[in-house]
């Protein structure tokens, strides 16, 4: 049995009721419009685990309404179905990858009711794309667990190192937030964020994140005087701490206030400190989020484009906001060895960062190959895999040990 909530648009009221009966048969719950606006409504307000999609209707079409679930940040796993050809149906489908949904499978009509039955049954099973190590299947977190998440202390933090492509020095780490929930084990965030972020629970949850992140970077790397000038400011920080960031966050205008205030009494340097943005996160609001970044910037901390490559939004907006860096996604990194055009993207992103005056970083380094090919048309920062996995803090300094005695 099933017990997840799906959710279907379709404009022919037959086949949605078809599908629900099916569904319902076994043991889902189910809600079905043909209206693109409940649809949305819904799926806000009740967070389906499935979501069933028609890829042709009148008033809006199914590659939109992926878009906009993308924009939603939509964890559910999506079953695209469609009387058109498979060649448009694998297209929408590689368009629901790019987005970074969850896409299940496709649904040619006409179906099986076996057929939907596997894909409802596979979609209970599967991991989020681009999520390896940390999602746990099957349980599908609801707004009301993430709650419970934070009251309790269920989140921890681990730590991914970046690293300087020309030295190989250390150049810092990305704190990555994870959940280890006390039946379900440990949950990826991309299962959690958006949940956290449509409910309200975004500001508890980046103050959970600065708790543990601020206080383990602030004792692991405190900010030195400059022993030649003491009384001068300090040099920037050799290692950087990188935190992510979601466009909620960002609507509040406390926000720098409280970061701030929080460095001073951690003694970190805000020059030590990056912000990670997504591309739609930062163009949701695009005035406020001008203002907050501007002031941030002033202030000394460094802001980055994260998952450059992926979002929706224009090139205006890289060079309208006040960036410092450049995150290359990691699909176009972990592909560049295979991929002639991800070598192109990657490089043409570093370009285009160094010729803006930021820092480009490729995230998603898994080997040797990948990082001499970013050394060779002068990326400035790497991060993988092949230099470290996300590690909890008892590991980075297991990590660091190793590497001060030369072994990794
Ligand atoms: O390691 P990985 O599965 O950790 O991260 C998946 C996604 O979750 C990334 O896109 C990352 O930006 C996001 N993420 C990880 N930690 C945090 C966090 O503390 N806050 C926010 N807003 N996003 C995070
Ligand atoms: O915030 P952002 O979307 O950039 O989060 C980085 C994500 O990338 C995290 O989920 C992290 O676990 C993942 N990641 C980091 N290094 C690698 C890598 O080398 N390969 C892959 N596939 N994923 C990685
Ligand atoms: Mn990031």
């Amino acid at each position: 049995m099933n017990s997840g909530r799906l959710l279907i648009l379709d404009d022919d009221p037959a086949i949605g009721q078809t599908i629900r009966l099916i569904a319902e048969g076994c043991g889902m719950e189910v809600r079905f419009t043909v209206e693109p606006a409940e649809f949305f409504d819904w799926f806000e307000q009740w967070d389906p685990t499935h979501v069933v999609l028609d890829l042709v209707m009148p008033d809006m079409d199914g590659v939109e309404v992926l878009a906009e679930l993308a924009q939603r940040g939509c964890a559910s796993s999506i079953i695209v179905s469609s009387g058109v050809g498979g060649r448009v149906l694998d297209a929408a489908g590689r368009c629901a990858d790019e987005h970074g949904l969850v896409l299940t499978g496709v649904l040619p009509k006409p179906f099986t009711p076996a057929a939907l039955r596997e894909l409802l049954a596979r979609g209970a099973s599967r991991t989020p794309s681009g999520n390896s190590d940390a999602a746990r299947v099957g349980f599908q977190p609801r707004a009301d667990d993430v709650r419970l998440a934070l009251a309790r202390g269920e989140l921890f933090v681990v730590y991914q190192p970046k690293i300087v492509c020309a030295t190989k020095a250390l150049a810092g780490f990305e704190a990555l937030i994870r959940w280890r929930h006390p039946e379900h084990g440990l949950i990826a965030p991309d299962r959690f964020i958006p949940l956290a972020e449509r409910h309200d629970l975004i500001d508890e949850l980046t103050d959970q994140l600065l708790d543990h992140a601020l206080a383990w970077f602030g004792a692991t790397f405190p900010t030195q005087p400059d022993p030649d000038h003491p009384d001068a400011p300090a040099h920037a920080p050799r290692v950087a701490l990188s935190l992510n960031m979601s466009a909620r966050t960002l609507r509040n205008s406390d926000l720098v206030e409280r970061i701030v205030e929080r460095c001073v009494g951690g003694r970190i340097d805000p020059r030590a400190l990056v912000f990670e943005l997504t591309e739609t996160s930062a163009m949701e609001d695009p005035v406020a989020s001008l203002e907050l970044l501007t002031r941030m910037r002033m202030r000394g901390f460094q802001l980055s484009i994260d998952d450059f490559g992926t979002g929706f939004s224009s090139m205006l907006q890289l060079v309208r906001l006040p960036f410092s860096e450049i995150k290359i996604d990691k699909s176009f990194v972990a592909s560049a060895t295979r991929s002639q055009e991800s070598r192109a993207v990657v490089k043409s992103v570093v370009d285009l960062g160094h010729s803006l005056g930021l820092k480009a970083t490729a995230e998603g380094v898994e080997d040797q190959a990948t990082f001499e090919y970013l050394l060779r048309i002068g990326c400035d920062l790497a991060q993988g895999y092949w230099f470290g996995r996300p590690m909890s803090v008892s590991e980075v300094a297991e990590w660091m040990a190793k590497r001060r005695a030369g072994v990794s």
